[in-house]
């Protein structure tokens, strides 16, 4: 009995220290190995100086005797003047000294309000090391980067940072519903217990914010797009601002979904009508009664008109008047309204890829300063590669805020390991030759194109009550790396996969460099073997789980993966050349030449604007269709190579994470082969070609892969 009660409580600890692991996410604070660097550090931190009591000032307090605790096993005395050398001094610009002041002066110049600077200075002859910033959260930004140096284990001599982030609204789109479910969401329930609001504040809701600030989040949509009314009803705005409150001193701001049709259905209005006299005022008085409770809401998201969301369109008004008279009622706060451009009509018969540059280009100029555009990642819909959206690079005269999805859809759920800071910088690297060559997407979310001042990034957030939060241990990477993106979209994303693993698990060279080219590379191995070639949207249909490119019976034709590949005894590809929907032309000059050419095309998105024979030839000699069968082998050899990779990393981590991820990639493997084996039997009919050399046959028949369903496939509403 004795030891079956120590077994049993040996497990409960073992389980609940790599439980914590996971929970932990990039803020492990491992003990500091590097005797060097610790004691560098040690040497270097006398003393902490705190300057300030705001919450803010003492949650980054809190991170640094943690993290100091944590990594090199003591805290530094704390103090609240400064006296001797080698302290570090953490506070805003305001509760400096004069001395620092001075000295720092040139670098306040050139930080902006949420910038911070970390530096060694000299006064009187003393060394210090300062964290600072114009306000206490930015002091807190200051803090997280100075512990990522920690983390990362490198050295600090002679620090002179000053980091500003680049784009203004660092927001997470959350499409949860106010029953917890959460659309496309693959980590388990909603993070908002909103029963238990306002009057039960979960620690997980402290865990959250904190997670966000350490990456520079600085707000957050807490509701699905596809909204409910209620949440505008005093018994939910009572629990919003109660989470208002918690992440309020971690400088995150909330923002919440508008039901266009919001007055008639909570309001008992007759009509929605955005030039209604009652309409305009009973948003004015829920603006009114918001920033009553919120002082600092963020403002409203809306998706309108698109796919059965209601909108202005339902009374013969358009986005512009919708979106402005949002825009009225909340700019006595400072409020802003993010209007999303996702809108294609099953009335309207055009290539579903043109339709949201035809309904929006047209609107540039005619928004209200306080309004922003949110453009999606792609004029599709988030698949594993897409193009860059046309709009970027069309409205000079409107701020466009970029919307990744984070939470994978689209690209194997929180089951495949896709690391997708690497698919993000490859749009926002996108030259969109707006105003010449340079002109880059990232260029024109974060400003500088056009000199927006109101800027943004969203990313549809992949977190749920998983004791993870993310439902894979990778999928934390992709949260991380948002994060970092939005802050600085230059960002390469081996700096960002490189600054996650050494936080995340483990600083040994021989962990970091391989996984983190594993890392790199899983995003052309998920491209590979489920859309290569500028394959789209084939995925199974309303879930999008596994390969469907056979679906044709929707009552949305653009909802068919046949729409999308066009596979046919003569080729595949869909057309969006001149010679098809031109949808090329959506595009700068430069830009629609080069894809418009099937010389100039880049293959990788070959299908995507053209389609071709399946003996066309490959620029590496092959015909289409042996060059599509082998990316699909190759997707499938990639996945295998992970395995491999990650095999070997069980000496340098917990085994809990070890066994966790290896069971991922299993499955991603097998899934893998279905992509691929589904994929090829299908299009295989139209080609009427055999597999060339090294591509394995397929262990199935199409009909098999056909009859699969997946009836609780998760996020799918
Ligand atoms: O990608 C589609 C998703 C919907 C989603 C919609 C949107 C929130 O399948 O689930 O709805 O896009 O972005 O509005």
């Amino acid at each position: 009995m004795t030891s079956l009660k120590f077994v049993f409580l040996f497990l409960l600890i073992s389980f609940s220290a790599s439980a914590q692991k996971d929970y932990k996410l990039w803020l492990q604070y491992n003990v500091v190995s590097n005797s060097s660097i610790a004691s560098e550090y040690k040497n270097n931190l006398k003393e902490i100086v705190v300057l300030g009591n705001s919450e803010t000032i003492k949650i980054a307090q809190k991170e640094l005797q943690t993290a100091f605790q944590d990594m090199l096993g003591a805290i530094p005395e704390i103090k609240s003047d400064i006296k001797g050398e080698n302290n570090l001094i953490v506070g805003s610009q305001s509760s400096l000294n004069a001395e620092i002041k001075k000295e720092l002066k040139s670098d306040f110049d050139k930080i902006n309000t949420e910038g911070f600077i970390i530096k060694t200075v000299f006064t009187k002859n003393k060394k210090q090391i300062v964290i600072t910033g114009k306000n206490d959260v930015a002091v807190l930004y200051g803090v997280f980067s100075f512990l990522r140096i920690l983390q990362t284990n490198k050295a600090i001599k002679n620090l002179d940072i000053l980091d500003s982030p680049k784009t203004r609204i660092r927001i997470l789109n959350h499409w949860d519903n106010l029953d917890r479910t959460v659309e496309r969401g693959y980590a388990g329930f909603s993070l908002w217990n909103w029963q238990k609001l306002p009057d039960f504040i979960d620690q997980r809701y402290i865990d959250y914010a904190r997670a966000n600030a350490s990456i520079g989040i600085n707000g957050t949509v807490l509701t699905n797009v596809n909204a409910n009314a209620l949440i505008l009803t005093p018994q939910y705005l009572e629990k919003v601002e109660a989470l208002a409150n918690v992440f309020r001193p971690y400088g995150i701001k909330v923002y919440l979904t508008a039901r266009f049709s919001a007055p008639i259905e909570i309001g008992n209005l007759k009509t929605a009508d955005p030039k209604d006299p009652e309409v305009i005022n009973w948003w004015k008085n829920k603006a009114v009664e918001i920033y009553k409770r919120i002082p600092d809401f963020g403002g409203f998201l809306v998706k309108a008109n698109s796919e059965g969301q209601p909108g202005p369109q339902n009374y013969g008004r358009d986005h512009v008047d919708g979106a402005n008279m949002l825009a009225d009622a909340v700019t006595p706060f400072g409020g802003v309204i993010m209007w999303r451009a996702f809108v294609y009509s099953e009335h309207d018969a055009n290539d579903r890829a043109k339709q949201a540059y035809s309904e929006f280009q047209p609107y540039d100029g005619k928004f209200k300063d306080n309004v922003i555009v949110q453009v999606k990642n792609g004029a599709i819909d988030f698949q594993p590669r897409e193009p860059f959206h046309p709009l970027f690079g069309a409205m000079p005269k409107t701020p466009l805020m970029m919307e990744f999805q984070i939470t994978q859809e689209y690209l194997g759920f929180s089951t495949h390991l896709i690391f997708l800071p690497k698919l993000f910088q490859e749009v926002l690297e996108s030259d969109t030759y707006e105003k010449g060559k340079g002109s880059t997407v990232a260029k024109v979310v974060d400003g500088t194109l056009h000199q927006n001042k109101l800027t943004g990034i969203a990313g549809v957030a992949n977190i749920g009550n998983d004791l993870n939060w993310t439902g894979h241990p990778f999928a934390q990477a992709n949260w991380y790396g948002f994060g970092r993106l939005v802050w600085n979209p230059y960002l390469d994303s081996e700096i960002i996969a490189d600054e996650w693993l050494r936080s995340t698990f483990s600083n040994d060279e021989n962990f970091v460099k391989p996984v983190k080219k594993m890392m790199i590379e899983s995003r052309e191995a998920v491209v590979n073997y489920m859309t290569p070639l500028g394959l789209h949207h084939i995925m199974d249909t309303g879930h999008h789980y596994g390969p469907g490119p056979w679906v044709s019976n929707l009552s949305r034709p653009e909802w068919n993966p046949t729409y999308y590949h066009k596979a046919d005894k003569n080729g595949i590809g869909f057309d969006r050349s001149k010679t098809g929907t031109n949808a090329t032309a959506q595009y700068m000059p430069e830009v629609e030449k080069l894809f418009d050419n099937l010389e100039t095309c880049p293959e990788k998105d070959l299908l995507w604007f053209h389609h071709v024979s399946w003996d066309y030839k490959l620029k590496n000699g092959q015909t289409l269709w042996n060059g599509l069968a082998l990316k699909y082998q190759e997707g499938v050899d990639q996945v295998k190579e992970m395995q491999n990779v990650w095999k070997k990393t069980e000496k340098y981590i917990d085994s809990e994470r070890f066994h966790e991820v290896g069971m991922l990639l299993e499955i991603q493997y097998k899934e893998a082969k279905w992509w691929r084996d589904a994929c090829l039997l299908y299009f295989q009919q139209f080609s009427g070609k055999g597999l060339p050399k090294g591509v394995e046959k397929p262990t199935q028949t199409l009909d098999y892969f056909k009859s699969l369903k997946f009836p609780f496939a998760p996020g799918n509403g």
